[in-house]
């Protein structure tokens, strides 16, 4: 079986993060090592939620996993609390990030052109140097800005404007940022990249389903590290990511009982594991 470790905190109520990864990267049949960051009694969207800082305990799950001598396929990591964590997950990359593992991040902390509660420009500027290091990096419009400081341009930025941040990414050390959540100009809804390696700006786009929740962006990174570590290529898995979320975001706004604070990604693993293939 083919293992990978996620590093992402845990909200107790809020799908997203670990309680989403977890479940969706485990139903492709991809073992899910974790490693929890903080624990939240809710994600940081909702008022009065309790906090856990796990910092300390990131490098002795590190070093005993050395110890074990445990290999993994991929290393993904999603929303992390501090600083200092991101340097810790640096040394993880360092220590399991040979023998071809892929190294996903996604830098979530930011939508709408805001950061989430509790990060500062100097923590965006930080994580522009974990997906440095990454082989992938998955930011959103509002990230790809703060990572950069520059001024937000907005949900509808038109493909132009996007490739000069795709490329501005580049320049700041990202192999390869695959910017999601973007609008392009045909009016479809999906990703635009660019690969460095290769000189060379992809994109896809679905029909756009009139709905915005939490937690998309973390259903779109596991679906995408669970298609690629399934043996997709990076195109096909950004696709097939792109695909699941919307179908993930269409069956929400369908549903009369849907929560406001994240959609429906249960319903939609058949689907995931269908275009997969499985
Ligand atoms: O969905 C990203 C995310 C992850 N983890 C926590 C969050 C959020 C978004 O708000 O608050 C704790």
């Amino acid at each position: 079986m083919k293992r990978i470790a996620t590093i992402q905190d845990i909200s107790c109520i809020g799908k997203c993060s670990l309680t989403v990864a977890l479940p969706i990267i485990s139903a492709t049949g991809i073992e899910t090592a974790i490693v929890p960051t903080a624990v939240l009694s809710t994600h940081t969207q909702f008022s009065g939620f309790t906090f856990r800082d796990l910092t300390d305990d990131l490098e002795p799950i590190r070093d005993h996993w050395k110890k074990e001598g445990f290999k993994f396929d991929a290393l993904y990591t999603g929303y992390l609390g501090s600083l200092r964590q991101i340097d810790i997950v640096k040394s993880y990359f360092k220590e399991f990030g040979n023998d071809g593992a892929f190294k996903i991040v996604d830098p979530a902390m930011a939508d709408n052109g805001k950061l989430y509660y509790g990060f500062d420009e100097a923590f965006a500027r930080e994580m522009g140097t974990l997906c440095a290091e990454s082989d992938i990096a998955l930011p959103n419009i509002s990230e790809a800005a703060l990572m950069l400081g520059i001024e937000y341009p907005g949900e509808e930025a038109s493909e132009d404007t996007l490739k000069v941040i795709l490329k501005q990414l580049v320049n700041i050390g990202i192999k390869f940022p695959v910017i999601t959540g973007v609008t392009l100009a045909d009016g479809t809804f999906g990703f635009i990249g660019y690969d460095s390696s290769k000189d060379e700006f992809i994109k896809y786009g679905i029909e756009k389903v009139p709905y915005k929740s939490h937690g998309t962006g973390d259903v779109y990174a596991s679906a995408f590290t669970a298609s690629l570590v399934n043996g997709k290529s990076v195109y096909d898995a950004l696709v097939i990511a792109a695909d699941y979320t919307t179908a993930c975001i269409r069956n929400t706004y369908n549903d009369p009982e849907r929560v406001n604070y994240a959609v429906n990604f249960e319903l939609e693993i058949p689907y995931l594991l269908k275009l997969l293939g499985k």
